[in-house]
């Protein structure tokens, strides 16, 4: 089976990559990544190197349609497309929004118009941030609480999730106008290995590392609904095998905490005073919360998440990112640097 992976230099796409090249040998990958700064050729350097490379690295835009349509070209029958790329991170969407108009939009628009022509299966990665936020309770408290579902409407609230929202009505559209064989995924928060250190795990992981304080934003309630990457990789395999064309299945690990409750965990998990973190400035339009009913996907296609324990995903996550400093420290100063100018 041929697979091509966009966005597969990044923290999802990579985990993806290395984990099927790993466990199934049948399966040729070409990954294309425009290699932003939020990709790394260095993370697929154990599969695109040496003497009999398993996978393919093709540096190139999404958007760029000529390119697309060839590699979409080359699958042939049997082969699929797995959609990673996009611009990911909501603080950055908020101070320029272009290259998540031109990204998340022009990129799945062109490799919509590609799999419509060579009759390719497309599976769509995208975020249960579409679906707005959840008013803030106590998980704890309230078990009945509402969930996101497929039926949930779409309600984005940055840049960001508007562009995701988008790109997966042009999915829809293309599945219900023109037939293209595609299925959608809206995935939880995911943490992990190969995670860049904009996003908030791996920022505190390596603030505590570095011996800084870590930094929450606001008054540090809202929750968000942690799965491991890997949990997220798994499903998407399974509705890639065996999802029903032109569904939408939502991934969640019923991993539900709040922002302090991760810092204080990282924090005593090194070690460290639990109440030794600093709250800064909120996020413009920050969600209050997410939370996932994955019930179709657990139903329908008998997935279930191998990781439950937040704290002991948490405490392997620290470890990564103590073993891999040669793979973060280039990018920490000057994330670093861009957080300190907008006083977060
Ligand atoms: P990431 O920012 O770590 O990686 C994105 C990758 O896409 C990078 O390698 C980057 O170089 C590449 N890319 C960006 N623009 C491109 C372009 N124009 N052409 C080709 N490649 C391009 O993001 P991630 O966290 O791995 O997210 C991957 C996907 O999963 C995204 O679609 C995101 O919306 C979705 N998602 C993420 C999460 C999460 O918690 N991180 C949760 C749910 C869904
Ligand atoms: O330093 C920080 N301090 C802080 O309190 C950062 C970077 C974040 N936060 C808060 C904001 C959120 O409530 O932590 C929470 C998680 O923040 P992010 O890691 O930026 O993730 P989020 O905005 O929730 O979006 C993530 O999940 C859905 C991914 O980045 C998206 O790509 C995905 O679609």
């Amino acid at each position: 089976m041929k697979l091509l992976v966009t966005g597969g230099a990044g923290f999802i796409g990579a985990n993806f990559v290395l984990a099927t090249a790993q466990q199934r040998p049948d399966v040729e990958i070409t990954v294309l990544d425009k290699l932003t700064y939020a990709g790394d050729r260095a993370t697929l350097s154990s599969v695109t190197g040496g003497p009999d490379p398993r996978v393919r690295l093709v540096e190139g835009d999404v958007a760029d349609s000529a390119l697309v349509d060839r590699l979409v070209g080359e699958l042939g029958d049997g082969g699929a497309v797995v959609h990673f790329a996009a611009e990911s991170h909501n603080d950055n969407s908020l101070h320029d929004p272009w290259p998540f108009v031109q990204t998340n939009l022009l990129g799945t628009y062109a490799l919509l118009e590609a799999v419509r022509k060579h009759g390719a299966r497309l599976h769509h990665v995208s975020t249960d941030e579409v679906y707005g936020d959840l008013p803030l309770a106590d998980p704890s408290d309230d078990p009945d609480r509402s969930r996101f579902t497929a039926e949930t409407p779409y309600n984005p609230s940055s840049p960001y999730s508007a562009t995701k929202a988008g790109s997966d009505l042009l999915v829809r559209a293309w599945v219900r106008s023109f037939g293209v064989q595609a299925t959608i995924s809206n995935c939880s928060n995911n943490y992990g290995p190969w995670q860049h250190v904009e996003k908030f795990i791996p920022r505190q992981v390596t603030n505590i590392i570095d011996g800084v304080r870590p930094k929450v934003y606001g008054a540090g309630t809202n929750v968000r609904d942690w799965i491991h990457v890997e949990d997220h990789n798994r499903a998407v395999w399974a509705v890639l095998q065996r999802g029903r064309i032109g569904e939408t299945y939502l991934i969640g690990a019923d991993g539900e905490a709040n922002n302090l409750r991760v810092v204080r965990t990282l924090l005593e998990l090194a070690g460290r005073d639990a109440d030794a973190y600093d709250l800064v400035a909120d996020r413009p339009g920050h969600d209050l919360r997410y939370a996932i009913d994955a019930s179709l996907l657990r139903d329908e296609l008998g997935w279930r998440p191998l990781h439950r324990d937040l704290r002991s995903g948490l405490k392997a996550t620290l470890e990564w990112y103590r073993d891999n400093e040669a793979w973060w420290r280039p990018r920490k100063a000057a994330t670093e640097a861009k957080y300190a100018q907008l006083g977060r």
